[in-house]
């Protein structure tokens, strides 16, 4: 099926999703946004793929949400919308996603880009949550996931000042695993997504919604439901294969199985 604003190729088993709306640097509409969980809860049904890189152009990830479509809307048209179910959706995805941002990511696209599991950026790229600007406030996450992330303080100074950071200063609070020359970008993340595309399926599932967990709930609670995932790993094939592979000094073979 062909989508108007999302792109997929699919190569050795690691999806590149790329958002294409640049004429109004990929500002987040709700069309947009179907299509986009849409495309990546159909590559987490799909066998053939193990890890997605979702990017955006050059010059944005995401601009946030499009102002345009929320400019006149009241509450109640806003309720209706249901906007944010498809941001539950996009919580569901078993798989890991990394984030290859280059250029601007504001406000929902921001979000978007610390919904995904890891983020890559350019050296070029923009983080903020401007909504306080436009007399609003994230609704998608950016309250909760950038404080979780980069600690209150510094996450209410960008929250309350709706100033955007740069790459360098979002990697030294811990808002992304790394920061690249702008052109290898979107190479990087995905050398990121072949290294985790090898590692066996399962367990790459079960780490991440354990660390996600980790967020959430108390650290007893953790430890027990890392510890039920680890011995639910003892069922899968890739463990035996992962475990004989290393004793045969050989490199496993690892089928999500
Ligand atoms: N919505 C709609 N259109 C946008 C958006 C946007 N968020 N951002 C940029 N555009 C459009 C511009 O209107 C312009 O269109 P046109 O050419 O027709 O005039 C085009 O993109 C290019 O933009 P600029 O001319 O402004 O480009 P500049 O390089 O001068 O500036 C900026 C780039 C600084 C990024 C600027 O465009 C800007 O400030 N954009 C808005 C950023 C913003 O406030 N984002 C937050 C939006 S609110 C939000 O995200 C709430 C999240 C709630 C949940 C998430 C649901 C998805």
């Amino acid at each position: 099926m062909s989508l108007r604003y999302i792109h997929t190729e699919i190569n050795e088993s690691v999806a590149l999703v790329r958002i294409e709306r640049h004429e109004v640097l990929n500002a987040l509409n709700l069309h947009l946004m179907n299509e986009l969980v849409g495309e990546l809860a159909r590559l987490d049904a799909d066998d053939s793929v193990r890890c997605m890189v979702v990017t955006g152009g050059p010059k944005a990830f995401a601009a946030g949400a499009d102002i345009l479509e929320m400019a006149d809307a009241t509450v109640v048209e806003m309720k209706q919308r249901n906007q944010f179910q498809v941001w539950d959706r996009l919580r569901q995805v078993r798989k890991p996603v990394i984030a290859a941002v280059n250029g601007f990511a504001l406000g929902g696209g921001c979000e978007l880009a610390m919904a995904c599991d890891m983020i890559v950026a350019g050296e070029d790229a923009k983080f903020g949550q401007p909504e306080v600007k436009l007399g609003v406030m994230p609704g998608a996450g950016g309250t909760q996931r950038l404080t979780r992330l980069i600690g209150k303080n510094r996450a209410l100074e960008m929250l309350l000042t709706g100033r955007p950071i740069s790459a360098d200063d979002a990697l030294n609070m811990g808002l992304v695993n790394r920061v690249v020359p702008a052109e290898t970008c979107v190479q990087e993340a995905l050398s990121l997504a072949y290294e985790i595309a090898k590692q066996a399926p399962i367990a790459v599932q079960m780490i991440k919604e354990a660390a996600n967990k980790a967020l959430d709930v108390d650290l007893q609670t953790g430890m027990e439901l890392e510890r039920n995932a680890f011995y639910l790993l003892f069922a899968t094939e890739d463990r035996s294969e992962g475990m004989k592979a290393f004793l045969d000094k050989r490199k496993p073979v690892f089928r999500g199985r």
